[in-house]
Order: structure tokens, then C-alpha cells, then sequence
């Protein structure tokens, strides 16, 4: 299967980041991608229905613990004379945290909301969409970084900052410790983060929060390479590659691949490569890691914090864990 010659031009310019994680990725042994790239348009649009599934269990428990608990989160700074702020890193259309400001605004809490995404369009669009919806609301967006609007953010008020959807799964254990280190050295004493973890469970609950029967993972995971054929040039042909997910139980890490169908060639023009793939072969997408209560322990202790609380859904398969430093 594609196994004729191919060729490719030299390089003429210099690379951009995403060009040069693809190239090491797609180079390396075993070959991996980086699952930050996921989200361009059809893959927001992908995640915005993964969400959706019966089976993508994760974000109904945030929207049970987030509303059981709404009023415990909106006393954390009854006391405070001035309004706090609410910190939303990756609030994206603040599916969630609609939760809190719904109930904040209804008992007239003293805050103002300030959501962080890299898109300065999901920015626009989210502070129009509650402007409308909630006229009285405080909202000052930043389309940025996470640790650059963490910086500009005025240090006077108290803050609790939201890292919801267990993003943090998809960090590597290395990478959580030094992004909680960093947004440590912008919080003070009488701040709180608040971070969804996916919990340890059932490996089969997991398997198929990873493996929906409509196939939207699915889709979600060959959108990667789709988005490479049309910004390098290149020729992945979706219909040559499986979905793989894959669980864990003792590391918790649930794993995403694509897995080649046939021995084929894949030259992709812009980098200048052509990618040999064996029957079989894997290209990993994404690690969602899956914690124990003693590693997000450990985790909070290792970045110097300390945990306030972990609050709870119902059948304990996800928690909102409060740190202060
Ligand atoms: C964004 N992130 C927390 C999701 C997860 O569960 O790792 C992305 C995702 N990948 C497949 N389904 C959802």
C-alpha cells in the first residue's frame, strides 16, 4: 500500500514550533504527536461533542461536583471587602463555569469573572454571550498564555483561579509539578486553585469514555493527521489508520494511537520528510492520566501547596481539588 518512491524539496525557510514537533514526532521511535494540536476549528468542534457523550463521563461528574457545591465555592471569600476574582484558565465557552457565575450573580457575590484562553475568539465570543445573558456581570478576558495573563492579572484582590476538565491529564507528571510551581509563584496566601482530576476507576468506564460507539474520539484523533495533510502538505489517508485507546490501571494513564493499517510511505512536502510506517505501528496522540487521591497529594505537596479539600460527585469517579500555597 503506497509504497512507490517519493520525494520531497529541501526545506527553503525557517520552522515554525508545530513544524518542528511534528518532524521529531513523526521521526522518532516509537512516533507520538503532541495532543495540544488537536484543537483547531473541527477539533474545538470534535471536543465540543466528545463532551456531550454519554459515555465521556468526566464532564457530567464537574458539572455535578461544581453544582452540589456551588454555594461552599461562592463562601470561600464571603469575608473579603473587595470582590475576588475568578480565574478561568482555558475557559473556552465557560460550559462549565456558567455553573458558578449563574449562581454568584443570583446571590449578588462581589467578583469579577476574568476567563483565560490562547483564542482571542473564544475570548470575544464568551464576553459578548455573558454581557448578553448576565448584563451586571464583571468580566475582563485575556487572550493569552496561562502563566502570561497570571502575570497581568492585578495581585491586590483575593483570587480563586479554575484549571477545570481535567485538563492536567494530559500533562506528563513533570510538566503538572512545573505548572503548578509557576502558577504558585503568581498566587498569594489567601488565593485558591481549583483543578479537576480525573479519578482512577473502573477500567473499562475508562476505556470507553475513549472509545464512544458514534466514533467522535475517533474522528477527534484522525483530525490530527487531517490537519497535517492541509498545513504541510502531506498525504496521511485517514481511512489507512485505527483509533487505539488503551488503559492503564496502574500508571492511569489512558493512551491514544492511531495504528497503521498497511507498511505505507507518508511524505509531507512543507517539512521536507517522508515517514516509513510499518503494519501495525503506532503514532501516539495523547496521555489522559487518571490519578489516585495520594498522587494528587503528592502532586499539590512536590509544587508547594497544600490541599484544602477535594469535593466530590457521587460515585467518586472525579474531584475539584482546592490548593492554597
Ligand atoms: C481535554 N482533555 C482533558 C480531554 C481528555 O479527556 O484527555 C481530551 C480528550 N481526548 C479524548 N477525549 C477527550
Amino acid at each position: 500500500m503506497n509504497n512507490e518512491i517519493k520525494e520531497v524539496e529541501p526545506l527553503a525557510q525557517p520552522i515554525s514550533v508545530f513544524e518542528s514537533d511534528v518532524t521529531e514526532g513523526l521521526t522518532a521511535s516509537p512516533k507520538f504527536l503532541k495532543s495540544k494540536y488537536f484543537y483547531d476549528k473541527t477539533g474545538d468542534k470534535l471536543f465540543q461533542q466528545i463532551m456531550e457523550l454519554r459515555e465521556y463521563y468526566l464532564t457530567n461528574c464537574e458539572l455535578e461536583i461544581l453544582n452540589s457545591h456551588k454555594e461552599h465555592i461562592a463562601a470561600y471569600f464571603k469575608g473579603s471587602q473587595e470582590p475576588f476574582q475568578l480565574v478561568d484558565l482555558g475557559a473556552g465557552n465557560a460550559y462549565k463555569t456558567k455553573i458558578l457565575l449563574q449562581h454568584f450573580i443570583k446571590k449578588n457575590v462581589n467578583f469579577e469573572y476574568v476567563p483565560v484562553d490562547i483564542s482571542e475568539n473564544a475570548i470575544e465570543k464568551l464576553t459578548f454571550d455573558l454581557k448578553k445573558h448576565f448584563p451586571k456581570i464583571q468580566i475582563s478576558g485575556y487572550s493569552k498564555e496561562y502563566l502570561d495573563a497570571l502575570r497581568l492579572i492585578k495581585n491586590e484582590t483575593p483570587k480563586l483561579i479554575l484549571f477545570l476538565g481535567a485538563s492536567i491529564g494530559n500533562f506528563s507528571r513533570t510538566e503538572a509539578e512545573d505548572f503548578f510551581k509557576q502558577i504558585s509563584r503568581q498566587m498569594n496566601a489567601e488565593d485558591l486553585l481549583c483543578i479537576g482530576f480525573d479519578l482512577k476507576k473502573d477500567t473499562q468506564i475508562i476505556l470507553d469514555a475513549y472509545n464512544d460507539a458514534r466514533g467522535i474520539t475517533k474522528k477527534f484523533n484522525l483530525n490530527l493527521l487531517t490537519k497535517i495533510n492541509r498545513e504541510f502538505n502531506a498525504d496521511f489517508k485517514t481511512d489507512t489508520f485505527e483509533h487505539v485507546p488503551s488503559y492503564d490501571p496502574h500508571s492511569g494513564e489512558a493512551r491514544s494511537a492511531l495504528r497503521s493499517k498497511f507498511n505505507q510511505k507518508i511524505a509531507i512536502q512543507k517539512l521536507g520528510v517522508v515517514i516509513e510506517l510499518k503494519e501495525g505501528e503506532l503514532i501516539h496522540t495523547e496521555i489522559s492520566k487518571k490519578y489516585a487521591l495520594s498522587e494528587i497529594k503528592s502532586l499539590a505537596e512536590n509544587s508547594g501547596f497544600q490541599i484544602v479539600e477535594n469535593l466530590f460527585d457521587k460515585h467518586h469517579y472525579f474531584t475539584n481539588s482546592v490548593w492554597r500555597k
